[in-house]
């Protein structure tokens, strides 16, 4: 998979994408990340890429020109199954988005800036809008690499031991059951017996029972 991220903070995302899993990935070509500097598209050579609002009202868009024409070079390059906007006003993301998303070979995320980008470039271009919750960011960058890294790790190939996505939480609509590792006994506390009992069979019961009490408990909204 290759995505390409148009952005005018690159800075924000030196650093998610070159650690553990992702770093991975890359490293194992099941995935190309490739930023894209808007200001490297400015209108002028102040590097403008901003400008007020038709209309009034505070804050700046990020106008037509320096956009359009970053993503016209990029799809003038290669074909993209989705041109997405990262914007507090999109679709709510989802395990089911990412797991959709892992699917597709080229990928183009655009982080809004101030109050987004100009509208005519969403008509144009846009083939999805995702939000990741409904709180504000300053920007699309960091949920950009929410996205990024959520979809990446579905890449088959990417993780180790395949089936270990399947069993995240969110994958079938409840949340995970609790993992413990060694020791056995750790401050008065013990691991449950089920779990050294051997029986995998009784494992995977007991595993299912406290996925479903979790998720009752901490997310009802996902069983309704
Ligand atoms: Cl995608 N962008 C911004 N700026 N804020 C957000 C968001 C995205 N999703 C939630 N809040």
């Amino acid at each position: 998979m290759r995505i390409d991220i148009i952005t005018v903070v690159p800075e924000l995302l030196e650093s998610p994408f070159n650690h553990s899993i992702l770093k991975r990935a890359k490293e194992r070509n099941l995935l190309q990340i490739h930023i894209h500097h808007l200001r490297d598209f400015a209108i002028n050579k102040y590097g403008q890429v901003d400008d007020t609002q038709y209309g009034g009202g505070a804050g700046m868009v990020l106008m037509c020109e320096p956009l359009g024409d970053a993503i016209k070079k990029l799809k003038s390059e290669r074909v993209y199954d989705d041109i997405i906007y990262l914007t507090p006003d999109g679709q709510t993301f989802h395990q089911r988005t990412a797991n959709t998303l892992s699917l597709k070979e080229n990928l183009m995320l655009i982080c809004g800036h101030y109050k987004g980008i100009d509208q005519r470039i969403r008509d144009l271009y846009v083939t999805r809008e995702i939000s990741i919750g409904d709180y504000v960011l300053s920007g699309g960058e960091l949920a950009a690499a929410i996205v990024v890294d959520s979809v990446a790790r579905l890449i088959p190939g990417v993780l180790n031991d395949e089936t270990s996505a399947l069993t995240d939480s969110h994958q079938d609509n409840l949340l995970a059951p609790p993992v413990y590792s060694r020791p056995a006994e750790y401050e008065g506390l013990k691991v449950p017996d089920v779990l050294l009992s051997g029986n995998f069979k009784l494992i995977d019961e007991w595993r299912q029972d406290q996925a479903l009490k979790r998720t009752e408990e901490r997310r009802p909204d996902l069983l309704a």
